[in-house]
Order: structure tokens, then sequence, then C-alpha cells
């Protein structure tokens, strides 16, 4: 077949076409090469030495490999008698046998020592445990250190910039794994280990991630987000998260309560007056297969980080993390709550997910109304 003629041809002659072009994207939230703490400064110091010195190299012999193609090439007239042969020179093989090995080697060096300085956690680490499910994160913090998980939420991983966050990671069900590019590399989310990574925030803003093991129907959709919060600020956070739902004031959130203790306790879990712990019985703090909702209202993502719960943010800006949150994202919740496997697949039956709960337009406000308040 003649490549250069054939639809085909072209149309790999586009491939690379579209790499380079995409490799020019200014809004690339999961850019590799754009580090934004010392772990992930850590990885680049390793990169940029190692990708020049294959450039070079790669440079070396390609322009080698062209300029003995051209300079011996058959031409008119030829006798057909072979170029002087360099076989058994035994310089010329040793050297190029040593100088691969040294690169080679050099480079293994520096990428062992790299690895060595990743697996180190900091003393002064904060531990936090995150579990990843189909499909969406869950994050565990033990705030005063009793072995007991104080605060469960999803999506937003909450941090203070400059703090390091000993990250234990775990999963529920399948493979997944754990990747904000720029904090650190990926960590694989293995049923029945417990893996460490970790991050740590240079500068407030949201550092967003996707999950980089396939894991099944929803596997694209399942995003995370860290968001580094000035210490202040995570202190006030933290002191929030740490509150109990309180039962609202509002006549249709009030009716929204009720719905929720209804249809949704089998799943989700709001701990305090104005939630459902005591529906539990004593279980344990969540049901285990579905998000905490306890401060629902205090992230800016749901449904696997694939939706804003708050409009009218834009998280691609260097994020003045207090004007997130003004617009609660009504049209997307109705949505979910009308039919939740419509705007992300899950298994059927609700195996895995939150099934289809036949809700009317009615009982969709009342909870939406209800969902506002947990803040
Ligand atoms: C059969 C279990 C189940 C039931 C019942 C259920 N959900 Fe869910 N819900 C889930 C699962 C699982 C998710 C996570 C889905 C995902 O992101 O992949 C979820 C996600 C959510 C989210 C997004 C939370 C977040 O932080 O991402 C909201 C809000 C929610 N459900 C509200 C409700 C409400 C309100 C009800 C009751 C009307 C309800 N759910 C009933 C299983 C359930
Ligand atoms: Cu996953």
């Amino acid at each position: 077949m003649n490549l250069r003629n054939s639809g085909r041809g072209k149309a790999l002659l586009l491939v690379p076409l579209v790499l380079a072009l995409g490799a020019c994207a200014t809004d690339a939230p999961l850019d590799t090469l754009d580090p934004k703490g010392p772990e992930a400064d850590a990885i680049q110091n390793l990169v940029v030495p190692v990708f020049a010195i294959a450039a070079v190299v790669f440079v070396l012999v390609e322009f080698g490999v062209l300029f003995l193609a051209i300079k011996f090439r058959q031409r008119k007239g030829d006798d057909d008698s072979l170029p002087v042969q360099h076989h058994g020179n035994f310089k010329l093989e040793i050297g190029w046998t040593i100088l691969p090995a040294l690169v080679l080697a050099g480079v293994g060096a520096a990428s062992v020592f790299t690895l060595f300085d990743l697996a180190d956690t900091p003393a002064d680490a904060q531990d936090v445990t995150v579990i990843g499910q189909q499909w969406w994160w869950e994050y565990r913090y033990d705030v005063d250190g009793d072995g007991e998980d104080d605060i469960i939420t999803a999506n937003d991983l909450v941090i203070p910039v400059g703090q390091p966050i000993a990250l234990t990671i775990e999963s529920r069900d399948v493979i997944h794994s754990f990747w904000i590019p720029a904090l650190n590399g990926k960590r694989d989310a293995v049923p029945g280990r417990a893996q460490p990574l970790t991050i740590e925030a240079d500068e407030p803003g949201v550092y967003r991630g996707q999950c980089s093991e396939f894991c099944g129907l929803s596997h694209a959709y399942m995003r995370m987000r860290v968001v580094a919060l000035e210490p202040a600020d995570y202190q006030t956070w933290q002191e929030n998260q740490l509150t109990d739902a309180q039962v609202p004031e509002e006549e249709l959130a009030k009716q929204g309560l009720e719905q929720f203790r209804t249809s949704c306790s089998a799943c989700h879990l709001v701990s305090g007056p104005g939630g459902n712990a005591d529906l539990y019985k004593g279980a344990a703090q969540v049901s285990g297969a579905a998000p905490n909702l306890t401060h629902l209202a205090s992230r800016g993502v749901f449904a696997g980080s694939i939706f804003d719960l708050w409009l009218d943010t834009n998280f691609n800006e260097e994020v003045d993390t207090e004007e997130i949150g003004k617009i609660f994202n009504v049209a997307d919740m109705k949505k979910w709550l009308r039919n939740a496997p419509a705007e992300k697949p899950m298994y059927p039956q609700g195996e895995r997910g939150m099934p289809n709960l036949q809700l009317d337009d009615a009982q969709i406000d009342a909870l939406i109304a209800y969902l506002k308040t947990l803040e």
C-alpha cells in the first residue's frame, strides 16, 4: 500500500499534528509538568534533566542515522562495492557500549534517589485516609489522633497549604488510582491494602485529578480535587466539619429532612439531630457505599466531582477560596435526584451507585431545600 497517497496514510499524518496542538493547551489542570508542591517538584527535577538527556541522545542518533543514510546511499553508476567496514573496531565498540551504560546508570541512580525521597513521609505530616469507590473518592480525617475518624467527606480533599499530608489510600471495591498531577505522582487504591502517598500544596487553590485505573462503567466520571486553604481558613473548615447537622428551620427543608430519612437513609448518612444517624442503630458511621452528606453544601462539586455544586465560580483561575459557593446548582442536583443513573452511568438496580428513586417534583424540591442547609 502506498501510505502517502492513501486516506489512512493522511489520517496517520494527522496524529502527530493533533498531539502537537494538544500540547499547546493553556487551560490544562491535569498538566504533569506544572508542579505545585514539593513532591511534584521532586518529580519535575528528575523529569527535566532525564528528558534533556533523552533529547540529546535522540537528536544525535537520528542525526547520525540520517547522515549515514544519505552519505552512503546508492548512487547512479555505483559499482556496488561496500564502504570501509568498522566491524571489529575495538575502541568504537567499547565506547558505544560503555557510554549508554553510563548514561543509563546515571539516570537510574537519580530515579532511585527521587523514589526514596518521595517515599519519605515528613514527621509533622497530617494523616488522611483516602478510599476509592465506584465512582467517587471518600476522605477521612482523624483529627484528634484517637484512631477514630472525625471527619468523613467526599470529592474535595481539603488540606492546609504548606503542610505535608500523609495519605493512606484504600479501596472498597476494585482497583482505582489516586492522582493529582500538580501535587504528586499516582498511587493505586487496591482492595485490602493501605498504600501511602504524601502530598503538599505550596499555594491555596484547587488541584484537580482523575481516577487513573480503569474501574468500571463510570471510571471516566471519577474525578477528584484537592482544595488547599490557608491554615486559618483550613481551621475554620475543620471546625465546621466537626459540627453536627441541625434540624432546619425553613418548612420546605424540614419536609426535605423527613423525605431524606425515608428515601435516602439506606445509603447516605448525615450526623446530628438534623440528620439520620439515629436510624443506623450503632452501625458504622457510614453505610459504606455512599458519600457522607453531613456537610455536603460545604463542598464545591458532587457525584465524583463531575458537577459543580455551586455555580459562578471559575475553578481554573487562581481561586479565592472565600468566593467559592454563590449559587446552588439546583438544575444539576434536580436531575441527579430525579434519575442519577441518567447523569452518570451506574450498574442497574443500585448494585453500585445511586438508583433512580422515582421521586416526584415536590419531593425533589423539598430534598434540595434540605441539602442546601447541610453546610
Ligand atoms: C442505594 C443507595 C443510595 C440511595 C438510596 C441514595 N443514594 Fe445518593 N448516592 C449514592 C451513591 C453510591 C452516590 C455516589 C455516586 C457517584 O458519585 O458515583 C450517591 C451520591 C449522592 C449525592 C452526591 C454526593 C457527593 O458528595 O458526591 C447526593 C447529593 C445524593 N446522592 C443524594 C441522595 C438523596 C437526596 C437520596 C434520597 C432521595 C439518595 N441520594 C439516595 C447512593 C444512594
Ligand atoms: Cu476509579
